[in-house]
């Protein structure tokens, strides 16, 4: 078995594309580094890391994803701004392979943190839509459900975002998101299968027609999801396909939660508590969170009685 190990002992890039800030990036970004500065251009410009990251792959046949391969993928990406009605439409069919996502979707985030947990961010070109002014040629050329997340590849188009995380985990190259053993992946697909349930029941809860007690019991499975395996803090031990399922949705779910219902998720759950620590050294993931008080402010918006 491949492993990587990643030492990233430079200075991180700092840049302006932060998800929070990326509605007003302009067509050029300036990075400023110790030394010396470049510029970026749109659209998916590819910043190398700084010299000093080192990129260490042992011998073998499949790389798993452990944290420390997945920690730093070897590029600092400027992320391009969203695609209106009045945008140019991308040159669809070339060949070329391309994400679309909404920057606000959390379905479509499953499918960016896949991407960049591979290091696939050169491969597969980010295209976000605006929602509110989506492309016309996206419902007709792409995706005729009009959702994101949808895959461009091979001239075909991919959606749903639970089976686009596995197509991009089996056709391409990076370390592997899903570990072989039967009884993992037995329980992963438990898992996939629950994530409508847990999202509904929380959502329930937000509206007000939930109570507290039914909100406690979906994170209760989480908790208790997170203690079958102990070879790691993730829902199969090791980080995997699972988590990226989860992730975009706890991000959003705690922060409101806390707000507006006072309702700490991870009360009494520490196994939760963790997890969500280890996301969040996952820059892979990072990368594509928002800030938490974004989220709070939409869903205030979405579920007013509770405001
Ligand atoms: N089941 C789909 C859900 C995707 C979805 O609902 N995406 C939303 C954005 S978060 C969307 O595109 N909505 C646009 C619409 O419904 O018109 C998946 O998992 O990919």
């Amino acid at each position: 078995m491949t492993t990587l190990k990643v030492s990233f002992r430079g200075t991180s890039l700092s840049s302006s594309s932060s998800p929070t800030s990326r509605q007003h990036i302009s067509d050029s970004v300036a990075f400023s580094l110790p030394k010396k500065s470049l510029t970026a251009k749109f659209p998916n410009t590819f910043i190398p890391c700084p010299p000093k990251l080192r990129l260490q792959a042992s011998s073998g046949k499949k790389a798993r994803a452990s944290l420390s391969a997945i920690v730093a993928t070897g590029v600092q990406e400027v992320l391009p701004p969203a695609l209106t009605s009045s945008s140019v439409p991308p040159t669809l069919f070339d060949g070329k392979t391309r994400l679309y996502v909404s920057y606000t979707c959390p379905f479509a985030q499953r499918a960016w943190i896949a991407r960049n947990c591979k290091g696939l961010e050169e491969k597969i070109e980010l295209v976000p839509l605006d929602l509110q002014d989506r492309p016309s040629w996206y419902k007709e050329k792409v995706n005729s459900t009009n959702k994101v997340p949808s895959l461009e590849h091979n001239n075909e188009i991919k959606v749903e975002s639970l089976d686009l995380i596995k197509y991009i985990d089996i056709n391409f190259e990076g370390p592997s998101l899903f570990p072989d053993d039967p009884a993992k992946r037995e329980f992963a697909e438990e898992l996939f299968s629950y994530t409508d349930s847990f999202n509904k029941s929380v959502f329930s809860f937000f509206k007000g027609d939930g109570t507290d007690a039914a909100a406690g019991a979906a994170f209760d499975d989480l908790e208790t999801a997170l203690s079958k395996f102990e070879d790691g803090p993730f829902f199969l031990g090791q980080f995997s396909l699972v988590d990226i399922a989860y992730a975009p949705f706890v991000e959003r779910f705690q922060p409101f939660a806390l707000d507006v219902k006072k309702f700490d998720i991870t009360a009494g759950r520490p196994k939760l508590a963790t997890w969500i620590q280890e996301m969040d050294k996952n820059v892979a993931y990072t990368k594509t969170r928002r800030d938490p008080k974004v989220h709070v402010e939409i869903y205030k918006r979405r579920f007013p009685a509770e405001v």
